[in-house]
């Protein structure tokens, strides 16, 4: 129902207000408070956090909300969101392949769901369901063992046919006639999308009015260890002495990591995405290819957003290219030929640090006192939630709880790895 109405005499009230009345307001209106702020730069903080994204943000809150802990500084180079966080397609989703990636990403998709209460900032959270499409035998049976291990964790994901998908996504080209026909689909109804920069823009808040300082504009230039242990940082803007510091950055991570002498198995790869002009709404789901290199969603604004996989050589380029909109406009196309006088607005891309098993790094290092939440891959949006409440426990009590165990640095020299290509990467 509009809030709009007739008030009998030619003029237009909303909700008892007068136009006069809402013009008053509007001119007197003072400003908005602002919703984080500047500081100076302390000589010393408790704990250091690099990295202005959802993770370090996150980690920074809870880390005073939950722990007690104030005295925090969150340092990033440009603005909060300028890396992965305002750079990715905002899609959440929990149907992983290993039980670690299952539980930790369900934990987060538990957070994602009450952040608008909790940080008091619509996030818009839309749970409208996750499709991954096979079309091959091959990732039907993945799908099927996906949806085994997510059954097992407690996280709704079913194998349907490619009648079922046509249900949901009625523009979906699913006849025979295609290159890659759609033989069914993992689905998975807790998945969705958010806004990306309201979730970066909320936690700032919320941190901000627990005494957390944000620096912007402050690049880390050094880490100082000494005897083995982390003493402070240096900076663009001086140095802080602390005996704590968090990378928590992504596509520098391994750049951050080597200045406190520790080195990271990650490589760094751009990954595109682009974004049409709006219209009506009328997909209701994620659609995921990954044999097309491809996942589309509508926002809440109509614009259909884009994206593909990582781009096939290591760099640090956050540029658009015209071989990535040329390929990623012919596989929507082969999904959704319907689309083909759409017209796209934006491209972009964000840095993306792989790792080998395609799990992220999270924990302790062999240099005391500095952790590292990095690694993040295609998948660290997602992650920002339960990522920001496990490395706050694990900062606060110098160990990492029990949900981000499997993820140590250390995994690599043991051999433990968590295998979650199958699950995390979009058409590798
Ligand atoms: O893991 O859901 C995902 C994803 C979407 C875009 C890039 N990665």
């Amino acid at each position: 129902m509009s809030a709009l109405n007739g008030n009998g005499n030619g003029h237009r009230r909303v909700r008892g207000y007068s136009a006069w009345s809402l013009l008053r307001h509007g001119l007197a209106h003072s400003p908005w408070p602002r919703a984080w702020h500047d500081h100076e730069l302390r000589g010393s903080y408790d704990a250091v956090i690099i990295g202005g994204g959802v993770h370090g943000l996150a980690t920074a809150y809870y880390l005073a909300r939950d722990h007690g802990m104030r005295n925090i500084a969150v340092l990033e180079r440009a603005y909060i969101g300028s890396g992965g966080s305002g750079r990715n397609t905002a899609i959440l989703r929990s149907n992983y392949l290993t039980p670690e990636g299952v539980r930790f990403y369900d934990r987060s998709i538990k957070l994602y769901e009450h952040l608008a209460a909790d940080l008091n900032y619509n996030v818009m959270f839309s749970q409208r369901g996750h499709l991954t499409l096979a079309h091959n035998d091959a990732s039907l049976r993945t799908m099927r063992w996906r949806t085994e291990v997510n059954k097992l964790q407690g996280v709704d994901s079913e194998v349907i046919d490619a009648d079922r998908v046509k249900e949901l996504v009625p523009h979906l080209d699913t006849s025979d006639e295609t290159r890659y026909p759609v033989l069914g689909a993992l689905y998975h109804p807790p998945g969705g999308i958010v806004r990306h920069d309201a979730v970066v823009w909320g936690y700032a808040r919320a941190a901000d009015a627990h005494g957390v300082h944000i620096h912007q504009q402050t690049e880390v230039t050094g880490i100082d260890v000494s005897h083995g242990r982390v003493t402070g940082v240096r900076t663009n803007r001086g140095r802080i002495a602390t005996p704590v510091v968090l990378n928590a950055t992504a596509g520098w991570s391994s750049l951050v990591s080597h200045m406190a002498g520790v080195e990271m198995p990650v490589q760094t790869f751009p990954l595109q995405a682009a974004v049409t002009e709006p219209v009506r709404p009328f997909l209701d789901t994620v659609v995921v290819s990954g044999t097309l290199h491809v996942y589309v969603s509508q926002t809440d604004r109509g614009e259909l957003v884009f994206g593909a996989s990582v781009d096939p050589f290591a760099s640090y380029s956050v540029r658009g290219s015209l071989e990535f909109t040329e390929g990623i406009a012919g596989h929507v196309l082969e999904l959704m030929p319907a689309l083909a006088r759409m017209r796209l607005l934006r491209q972009w891309a964000g840095l993306c640090d792989m790792t080998p098993d395609y799990s992220p790094i999270m924990g302790p290092t062999p240099v005391e006192g500095f952790y590292v939440d990095v690694g993040w891959g295609t998948y660290g949006f997602k992650a920002g939630p339960v990522s920001g409440e496990a490395m706050a426990a694990c900062l606060a009590e110098g160990k990492p709880p029990e949900i981000i165990s499997a993820f140590g640095l250390d995994r690599f020299l043991e051999g433990r790895l968590v295998g979650e290509k199958g699950a995390a990467a979009v058409g590798h």
